[in-house]
């Protein structure tokens, strides 16, 4: 079908009315562009001429032309692309972008703040995801939900037995977020997504402040950022084991629930499972960061930051006596009844939860035994930070904080720095010959199980490097990631639930499919292109590392959310948002 640009009416029905009419070859940001920030589309079609226009959605009016550069092939797929660089595009509007032989594109906006909705909805996926609360109707809209999951009566199961706390003791364990799809709760992986949260505050506290997500505390003298935060906070603390100070790996079924349950449906038993080194160290780096934030909130939480603090130190107490407690789930079911199936987080090299807790504890404390404790550079190279591998939040926040080391370990500082850079430049090396033009993808190791995720660690990265150099080319790169998670990829989705046009509708989360609403909970990142596909589902369109997606509810591989997935892409969002706003 063609668009008729006559009548700015026909134009409108015509982008909003159908479907066909949109270009999947056309893929770009969906959500927009900064007026004075770059602007790219990628057109992924065989033979698509040279030229492109932008015009107008509502009256279809051409604004600008220009013309598409030379092919790039996709080293995966071997398909040749053409990037539509509009950057020099500064005015404000709703607009597309056509390729005569194509089509066009997905509508777009320009203006500023143009990612502050993209931010806060990330950011209001938490609420969403909140364990032991109904959401009533005036902060969930049509994705209300009765409480699930009281959890005050969770079993301590045999692998997790101690003298005070024999098998089958009930405890409390109340709040924190769901993990992902599932229903269960795990330490290792929010330690990674509470260190993201409150990196992000403590990089950008006057924008943070203002990010106002409408839940039941907004009305409260903490920003929203930090009560949310505080939801997790008040359930990690209860994961602590008062007698030794050592921390349950998890908490959790004993088997994942079927799909169809929403969260007050699912009434299993649900345990504490066995202290772990990882667990518990993840646990004091996160609780001496709190320690620190919410200090400032000592008339509004009297005591809060006293109490974690004394979990911070009585966790890493715990680990210098229990070393190597590695959780494995094979060997923990060899032993113990009843058998654990659920996410393992099993991650067997524990070397960087060190680094992070010390880092963690010795910026709060100032003691240096923590930071004398560890050896910061043993490994070659830094690596993009993911659950289990937290080594660059050790670097991140010891940069932040760089003051606070004195002579002689302020001597450490450009090594932190510079192991950033390096790694910065590595990531944005030969963009320019990639075929989307993002630092996202550049290598088929980048689409792993959580692959969104990744691009928005990298893109933290970026904005790391940016804080550090203020050169102008990390930070566009780490926009550049932005634009890949909200649609500029090999599959022309925006990975964000609810925002673009294109995005996941049935993404592996229980609540989406069990609620009968068809739309999914929005602000919620999908897990994104994975060649592995261990979920076996039958859908995917293809085995090519970065078009591995399918948007279909089996496929916990690909399109699954999870909180240590929307943490980065807050950050990403609200950094982008201050950042370009300078
Ligand atoms: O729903 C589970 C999801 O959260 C996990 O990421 C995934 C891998 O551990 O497992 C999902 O649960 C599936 C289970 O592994 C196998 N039986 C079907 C379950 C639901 O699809
Ligand atoms: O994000 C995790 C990924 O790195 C692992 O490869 C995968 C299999 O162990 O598990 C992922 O985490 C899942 C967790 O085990 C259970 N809740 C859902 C998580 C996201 O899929």
């Amino acid at each position: 079908m063609k668009c008729l640009f006559s009548i700015s009416l026909a134009f409108a029905a015509c982008i909003t009315g159908n479907a066909q009419n949109f270009s999947n070859e056309i893929r770009l940001n969906q959500v927009g562009f900064y007026p004075t920030g770059s602007k790219i589309a990628v057109v992924s079609a065989g033979n698509p001429g040279t030229a492109f226009t932008i015009k107008k959605t509502d009256s279809g009016e051409v604004v600008y032309q220009g013309t598409l550069s030379a092919p790039r092939v996709n080293a995966f797929s071997q398909r040749n692309t053409r990037i539509a660089d509009f950057s020099a595009f500064q005015k404000k509007g709703s607009f597309v972008v056509e390729v005569a032989a194509l089509g066009i594109s997905h509508p777009f906006e320009i203006k500023e703040k143009v990612h502050e909705p993209v931010a806060v909805g990330a950011l209001k996926g938490f609420y969403f995801q909140r364990v032991s609360a109904g959401l009533p109707e005036r902060y969930a809209g049509k994705w209300q939900r009765p409480a699930g999951h009281p959890d005050d009566k969770v079993l301590v199961h045999p692998s997790a037995a101690s003298r005070a706390r024999p098998a089958g003791t009930a405890i409390a364990s109340p709040m924190g977020w769901y993990d992902a799809g599932d229903y269960n709760k795990y330490i290792v992986n929010s330690g990674i997504t509470m260190g993201t949260l409150m990196s992000l505050y403590e990089d950008f506290p006057a924008f943070c402040k203002t990010l106002k997500t409408d839940i039941p505390e907004s009305g409260n003298a903490l920003p929203d950022l930090l009560d949310e935060v505080l939801w997790n906070l008040r359930w990690m603390l209860t994961m602590q084991d008062p007698d030794d100070g050592g921390v349950y790996h998890k908490l959790t079924n004993a088997e994942f629930d079927g799909m169809n349950q929403m969260p007050h449906q699912a009434v299993k038993p649900r345990y504490v499972v066995q202290k772990s080194t990882t667990a518990t160290l993840d646990f004091a780096a996160v609780m001496a960061q709190a320690a620190r934030i919410f200090r400032a909130f000592e008339t509004q939480l009297p005591g809060l930051a006293d109490s974690c603090l004394v979990a911070a130190e009585s966790a890493w107490t715990w680990a210098t006596l229990y070393p190597d407690v590695l959780y494995d789930q094979k060997a923990m079911n060899d032993q113990f009844e009843p058998d654990v199936n659920t996410g393992a987080y099993g991650d067997q090299e524990v070397s960087d939860e060190w680094l992070w807790a010390a880092a963690e504890l010795y910026l709060t404390t100032q003691n240096y035994t923590y930071y004398q404790t560890v050896v910061f550079f043993n490994n070659a190279d830094l690596s993009v930070p993911d659950w289990s591998d937290v080594e660059a939040l050790a670097s991140y926040s010891l940069l932040r904080h760089q003051k606070l080391l004195e002579a002689p370990y302020d001597g450490d500082v450009p090594e932190f720095k510079a192991r950033i850079i390096r790694l910065a430049d590595l990531l944005i090396q030969d963009v320019d010959k990639h075929a989307y033009h993002t630092v996202m993808g550049k290598t088929a190791k980048d689409f792993v199980w959580g692959s969104s995720a990744h691009a928005a660690n990298q893109g933290i990265l970026l904005i790391q490097a940016y804080s550090l150099t203020r050169d102008r080319k990390y930070l566009d790169h780490a926009l550049g990631n932005l634009d890949y998670l909200l649609g500029r990829n090999a599959t022309g989705y925006s990975f964000v639930t609810g925002f673009g046009d294109k995005t996941p509708m049935h993404p592996h989360h229980r609540p989406s499919v069990a609620d009968g609403i068809p739309e999914p909970v929005p602000g919620l990142l999908s897990g994104g292109p994975n060649p592995n596909q261990q979920d076996k589902c039958t859908t995917y369109p293809s085995r090519i590392p970065d078009e591995s997606f399918t948007d279909d509810d089996c496929s916990y591989a690909s399109n699954e959310i999870a909180i240590n997935w929307n943490a980065p892409l807050v950050y990403l969002a609200v950094a982008i948002e201050v950042l370009m706003g300078e």
